[in-house]
């Protein structure tokens, strides 16, 4: 074994000494291992073949019923300085963190199988692309993550090549509510988990590594890792512009990196290109534009709401080699969640007979696992090593009132400023209360591995790379009417907005300045074909001056809660707002 191996086998063997499983299993990420894996989980009632004729190769797993959604509040982040990962984190210190988490692996394995999964997030031959090695005794955790990230042979070899790698250690231990942790070693670049197998908690790929570590990382190395969709949107010139879009959980990312344009926009050429889903990992390049890779390679999405009227493209991956977690099923064996249109549910997530009335059928943060390739309007550039250019940064959140469809910010420092401020209704993807409105800057509030202070002053850093940066806008699909109906039809007609985010990148369209950015007038937006009130459409580009005095003086002292450490140019740009306010 090479040297850079040998360090990462002599991990392997300290955990295995630690957690004693009955056997190590190092993953190839082959077919024939993924089969074996397959058979194995139908076996142990882990997995349930799905109707073969309908979904051929797709598989449904139910999860503890405690453990369904990720778990902020026994998430941590660990570094020797608390001041470092801020108050958005919980913390502890590295001994107390890794004490506490070693005591919980002693033995913990017993009469497992331990798999050792080498990953490579980003394209593996890209620049900006990392690896890591998860070490797991959950064979659903290594048949995800081998969809979710490029996993197996090629990943070890690029390790083997550069020796660094994120070390994620993992054990679904009892799946006990009180025995359960997530904690982020940064400075270490790992990772312990313990006592869920829930996709964010254990595929550590993901939020884990691509958000949390690699935020860390990225503070370091001059890059950024983000809570981000990446889309393609051509034009009928034939021109594609990159989008990277931050929404919180389940607050539609996967619908907008996925949108089918209004049928006049596709007549007229208009076609969408889907990079990414949640993750963004960007750095300038030599032109000083921004370049964006997705660092996974799978979906893991939210299924209830998927129908073939918000997401057909979703839909259409979904027919083969998917696994579901915490669907329901019908009475032939086929998938199902709320939202879907066709069939009905014969048995619930938790495999009781469905009875109306009982909750829902599927779980509301009921997931689908899928690669990426089986996207419609999946693109090749997506392998891109040197990443996508990016015209447009899109921050969003669920806001019943107050925040208008669109606005552009007038330049970096505001658009930093319109992405710290962010705030969105809670949603079913975490643990607690769900539609409490709750600050979640860049929508990275879970996920940022560091302070919040520190993360802004990184963003404003960028600003020096000057006017090829990505235009900042913010927009809100989630305005509702009196009526509690939601006040924009939103998914397809999304596209209305980003043509004319697009255009003003383009120095072709209009817009109305006014304190909180540029807003679009109505007869700025492609309203042709559209079923929306002309007074809705008004109340959605309106911009409440009250309202926004009273929003503006909470950001400001957000803002002020993170002390000294929080970036004066950001406390000048909210006070430049607020003076503008009145
Ligand atoms: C996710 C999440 O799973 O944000 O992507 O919770
Ligand atoms: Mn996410």
């Amino acid at each position: 074994m090479s040297s850079n191996l040998d360090a990462l086998s002599r991990w392997v063997d300290s955990v295995a000494s630690l957690t004693k499983p009955r056997r190590i299993e190092w993953c190839d990420g082959s077919d024939a291992e993924n089969s074996r894996l397959l058979e194995l989980m139908q076996e142990t009632g882990d997995l349930i073949s799905l109707n073969d004729s309908t979904h051929p190769d797709c598989y449904l797993h139910r999860s503890h019923p405690s453990d369904v959604a990720r778990v902020e509040h026994l998430t941590f982040v660990c570094t020797p300085n608390r001041e470092d990962a801020g108050p958005n984190n919980h913390w502890l210190s590295p001994e107390d963190g890794h004490a506490r988490m070693d005591s919980l692996y002693d033995g913990c394995m017993r009469g497992r199988t331990m798999y050792v999964v080498p990953y490579c997030m980003g394209p593996i031959d890209s620049p900006l692309a990392r690896c890591g090695v998860e070490i797991t005794d959950s064979p659903y955790v290594v048949a995800n993550m081998r969809i979710m990230t490029r996993m197996g042979a090629a990943a070890l070899q690029r390790i083997e090549r550069e020796g660094t790698f994120v070390k994620g250690l993992h054990s679904i231990g009892e799946l006990d509510p009180d025995r359960r942790f997530i904690m982020h070693f940064p400075e270490e670049l790992s990772i312990k988990s313990y006592g869920s197998g829930y996709g964010g908690n254990a595929l550590l790929g993901k939020k884990c590594h691509a958000l949390r570590i690699a935020s860390w990382q990225a503070r370091t190395e001059g890059w950024l890792a983000e809570h981000m969709l990446i889309v393609g949107i051509e034009n009928p010139k034939g021109e594609t512009h990159y989008i990277a879009a931050a929404f919180p959980s389940a607050c539609g990312k996967t619908n907008l990196a996925m949108l089918i344009p209004p049928e006049a926009y596709r007549e007229a050429g208009w076609k969408v290109w889907t990079v990414g889903d949640d993750i963004c990992w960007m750095r300038p390049g030599a032109d000083g534009r921004l370049y964006a890779i997705n660092p996974e390679a799978g979906y893991f999405g939210v299924a209830p709401g998927t129908s073939s009227k918000t997401n057909p493209n979703a839909l259409a991956m979904l027919h083969k080699d998917a696994i579901f977690t915490n669907v329901a099923i019908t009475d032939d064996n086929q998938p199902w969640w709320e939202g879907l249109s066709e069939g009905s549910p014969a048995v619930d997530w938790q495999g009781r007979d469905y009875i109306k009335g009982n909750g829902p059928a599927a779980h509301p943060n009921s997931r689908f696992t899928v690669s990426a390739r089986h996207c419609p309007s999946y693109t090749i550039r997506a392998e891109d090593p040197q990443g996508v250019p990016l015209s447009a940064i899109v921050f969003g959140g669920r806001r019943e009132s107050l925040v208008p469809l669109v606005f552009e910010a007038r330049d970096w420092a505001h658009g930093v400023l319109v992405g710290a401020s962010m705030a969105s209704e809670t949603t079913a993807a975490a643990t607690g209360a769900v539609g409490v409105v709750r600050r979640d800057p860049m929508a990275m509030k879970p996920f940022a591995g560091y302070n919040f202070a520190d993360y802004f002053s990184h963003w404003l850093s960028f600003g020096d790379y000057g006017d090829k940066l990505p235009k900042v806008f913010h927009v809100n699909w989630f305005r509702k009417g009196a009526d509690g109906k939601f006040m924009w039809p939103g998914f397809g007609d999304n596209l209305r907005v980003i043509e004319w985010m697009l255009k003003r990148v383009e120095g072709s369209a209009d817009a109305m300045e006014t304190p909180i950015g540029n807003v679009p007038r109505a007869s700025d937006l492609n309203t042709d074909g559209l079923d929306i009130a002309p007074d809705a459409l008004r109340q959605l580009l309106h911009v409440d001056q009250e309202g926004w005095r009273q929003e503006m003086a909470a950001v400001g002292e957000y803002l002020e809660g993170y002390g000294d450490r929080t970036p004066s140019r950001l406390m000048e740009e909210q006070r430049r707002i607020a003076t503008r306010l009145g």
